[in-house]
């Protein structure tokens, strides 16, 4: 069949491009108003004026995502996919406006019709299908994968409940609420009911000869998909995000049904349907649930489906897999990506297990994120066994062979093997994911160069002894600037584009450019305006925290921000304790000392993962500190501290801007990277952090004068470790001054200090994060701050010189990157 049928002439009239003038767009909004919300004009709020807005843009990514993929597939390039459980998106509106360049347009465009942007923007609820940094690096590589037309997809799970929201009970209790994003429905996701994918579970594995196999029996699950339009900054490539939705294979059981037994009839339906329904909400820690080893296994068996069927589309011999398709692992969670393959190749399309083996290890690119042991996914082989009987086959058959090839590198090095199996021997066995991630990749991937090194020295150090270290390349993360600048920030960005003298479109696709800001940094003009831009941020601030929570911050002090997820070792402790020495301090002071101190408002914000008890504890102890010391008449005016609840992307957008200093001081070789730290810096707030992750390089980039460093270096970490556990120190030896705090805390200063006793203890007891070792340091470095903050000309030059020399840490470097040195994949304008 030729299409179109009929006449051509017709079809070209009826396509639809982008409309770029105002008239246009106001006609496509009320159009949109009256038909597809099916409501009349004096009958809008801010919230269907949104959803009108929101589906006028949608039908121009429609039209440009559309012309994008019937584009790239005629070309059949070698495509990239980005496989990852967690896409913490944010908003769609306010960044589709600005990639699209209509931002300006549609200002007017709704203006007309009696609605003010800003506010319509306001209502779109956060798409927050990611827990922290490493579901929003997933969102900007997506960004910069479309701005730098690549042809690039992501593959991951339409969650019917995003990350938990956050409230806090008068107490200072985290309480969590479900995150029903999609009731208000979703304008930016194309349901495609018609591209489905059957994935089994359970059911028995039958060997065949030459390492085939037949999987039957147990659950067939259907995996529904739905196509989030990604669009590039200025480019009409608009790449795909495919979101998978669970459903029973059929409705349910008619014969329980007809029996009587309801109950027994949905029961299989609510159990797929129960697949894709909330995302864990834990981060930095492995949880061994099933149905989280479910998600993962229907997540990577129907991406995997769906990569595997477009590339037979193409007509391709199957040995030329890798040359056509090139998939990065996300972490570990979808590392069964591996057997997956395996089991397509070899059992599905007849391919003998070698070559088979050969097409997995060119396919697959692996990113670790965390050396932290809590996080490293172990999975019980009897789960496995059971879930996934001919994976757990698979596997077994990987291993075997790869531990035989070990074996003839190292004979007779059997602790060897035994680090480098795959398999955990013990009662029950583990199936180490880490390790298969590595096996059945091309290349590891650390997320800075410390946490690169560590990967190469620490855990997978035997592989590097095996593969050689050529296989282990970093890439150091990066964030996308038109959200984390031009969208959360457009004073500074108008100011940039004003003072370097070039279209705002090429600075942002080339952030290096940046650099030329670097001559102004001591023109008293430039400073006066980068000042004001700041404080207007600070003000912008203020006041979301005073219509959103009624609380009066005052915006002459110095905004001093810690935001992420709280977590032992982001030590978000040390931050707490030293806002309560410096409140001591205060409460020392003479008035008359006091009134030389810098005034300080530290803000706080992060959600707890509602099992991590410790950090819990640690939110309630922000809270109570903040309800005391922010109502003691003789300190308030120098000292305030605020615990904004429920963090999300949309918050920071609001958050980062403000920023005069922000925290990033985890114990060092912990942070893999960060990549706040990069937001942060990039908007002109100075640095205060520890030696580790990507601090490190943005005080190569921006100069260690402009940033605060304190605290033990990496390689002191370990003997401190152990000299804490086999030779423990009172902290009132050891630190005077934060046995102090720590005393005040337990005596009820701050509310009942029973209360805190396990938190404090874990600082009294072992300190694993050191935060005794570190305080000294922590309070110095706090006051080298202040120091620097009294010169205020010197403060705003720090602040310009460090936007100026952020521009490596754009994402699309770092996409760049991994598109060059991993996937091997080419640019591909769309006309
Ligand atoms: O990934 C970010 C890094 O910038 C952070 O330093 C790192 O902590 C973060 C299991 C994780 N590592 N591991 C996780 C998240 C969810 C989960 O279920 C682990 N997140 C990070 C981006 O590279």
């Amino acid at each position: 069949e030729i299409w179109p049928r009929g006449d051509e002439k017709t079809w070209k009239e009826g396509i639809r491009g982008v409309d770029s003038d105002v008239p246009s767009i106001t006609k496509s909004i009320v159009n949109h108003v009256q038909t597809s919300l099916a409501r009349q004009a004096y009958n809008v709020d801010n919230v269907g004026a949104y959803q009108a807005v929101a589906l006028s843009v949608r039908d121009d990514l429609i039209a440009n995502w559309n012309e994008t993929q019937l584009y790239t597939t005629n070309k059949t390039p070698k495509r990239a996919y980005y496989l990852s459980l967690e896409f913490l998106m944010g908003r769609t509106l306010d960044n589709a406006l600005l990639n699209l360049g209509l931002k300006q347009k549609y200002n007017e465009g709704v203006e007309k019709l009696g609605f003010n942007l800003e506010d319509i923007v306001d209502c779109e609820r956060d798409a927050a299908l990611g827990n922290g940094g490493l579901g929003r690096l997933a969102a900007c590589y997506l960004d910069s994968s479309a701005t730098q037309e690549l042809p690039v997809w992501g593959y991951g799970l339409r969650y019917k409940y995003g990350i938990f929201q956050q409230l806090i009970a008068p107490d200072g209790s985290q309480l969590e609420a479900p995150d029903p994003w999609l009731n208000n429905q979703n304008p930016w996701e194309l349901p495609r009911l018609d591209v489905t994918i059957e994935v089994r579970f359970y059911g028995h594995a039958e060997r065949l000869d030459k390492g085939k196999a037949i999987w039957s029996g147990g659950q067939e699950v259907l995996a529904v998909a739905y196509d989030v339009m990604i669009p590039g900054y200025h480019t009409k490539n608009t790449n795909n995000l495919r979101l998978w939705e669970s459903k029973p294979k059929r409705g349910f059981d008619l014969d329980s049904f007809n029996a009587g037994d309801y109950d027994r009839a949905v029961a299989s339906s609510t159990s797929a349907e129960n697949i894709t329904s909330v995302l864990y909400p834990n981060d930095n820690t492995y949880i061994g649930k099933e149905l989280r080893l479910k998600q993962q296994y229907f997540w990577t068996a129907a991406s995997l489906s769906d990569i595997m069927r477009r590339f037979k589309n193409t007509g391709k011999n199957i040995s030329e897999f890798p040359d056509f398709v090139a998939i990065q692992l996300n972490d570990t969670h979808p590392t069964l990506a591996v057997p997956e393959l395996m089991r397509l190749l070899v059992d599905e399309e007849d391919v003998p297990w070698d070559k088979a083996w050969k097409i997995v290890t060119n396919t697959f690119f692996f990113t670790n994120h965390t050396v932290l042991p809590e996080a490293l996914e172990k999975w019980p082989v009897p789960l496995m066994q059971n879930l996934l009987p001919r994976h757990m086959q698979i596997i077994f058959d990987i291993n075997l062979q790869f531990l035989q090839s070990v074996e003839r590198k190292f004979p007779g090095d059997r602790d060897r093997l035994a680090r480098m199996s795959i398999i955990q021997e013990g009662t029950p066995q583990y199936v180490r994911m880490a390790n298969l991630a590595c096996i059945g990749s091309r290349k590891v991937n650390g997320v800075a160069e410390l946490h690169s090194e560590l990967v190469r020295t620490t855990i997978m150090k035997d592989f590097v002894d095996y593969y050689g270290v050529s296989k282990f390349q970093n890439v150091t993360n990066g964030i996308t600037p038109r959200r984390w600048l031009d969208q959360c920030n457009p004073l500074l960005s108008d100011l940039i584009t004003e003072t370097l003298k070039i279209k705002k479109e090429v600075w942002l696709r080339d952030l290096y450019k940046l650099e030329g800001l670097l001559k102004f940094a001591d023109d008293p003009t430039f400073q006066k305006k980068w000042a004001a831009v700041k404080q207007s941020n600070k003000e912008r601030l203020a006041h979301h925290v005073e219509t959103q929570f009624g609380i009066k911050v005052n915006t002459s002090a110095m905004f001093d921000v810690q935001v992420k997820r709280l977590h032992e070792y982001k030590r978000q402790t040390l931050n707490i304790l030293g806002v309560v020495h410096r409140y001591l301090t205060l409460k020392a002071m003479s008035p008359a000392e006091r009134k030389k101190v810098n005034p300080r408002v530290v803000f706080f914000a992060g959600k707890a993962a509602p099992g991590y008890y410790i950090a819990k504890l640690t939110i309630k102890l922000i809270v109570n500190v903040a309800r005391v010391i922010n109502e003691d008449p003789d300190t308030k005016e120098y000292l305030s501290m605020f615990f904004l609840p429920d963090y999300s992307v949309s918050l920071a957008e609001i958050l980062i801007p403000a920023s005069e200093v922000s925290q990033h001081i985890s114990t060092a070789g912990t942070e893999a990277s960060g990549t706040s730290n990069m937001k942060f810096c990039l908007n002109g707030g100075l640095l205060l952090g520890t030696v580790d992750g990507a601090n490190i390089e943005i005080a190569e980039e921006v100069g260690e004068s402009n940033v605060f460093f304190f605290g033990h270096l990496t390689p002191a970490v370990e003997e401190l470790r152990y000299k804490h556990t086999y030779h423990p120190v009172p902290v009132e030896e050891k630190c005077p001054p934060l046995a102090k705090v720590l005393n005040e805390i337990s005596s009820g200063r701050f509310g009942d200090g029973s209360v805190y006793e396990p938190l404090l203890n874990t600082i009294r007891q072992v300190d694993y994060y050191l935060v005794t070792e570190d305080f000294d340091s922590y309070i110095r470095a706090l006051e080298m701050v202040d120091t620097a903050y009294q010169d205020r000309n010197g403060w705003i030059k720090k602040s310009i010189c460090t936007t100026a020399k952020m521009g490596k840490f754009s994402s699309d470097r770092a996409i760049m990157n991994y598109a060059e040195e991993y996937w091997n994949i080419e640019q591909i304008k769309v006309p």
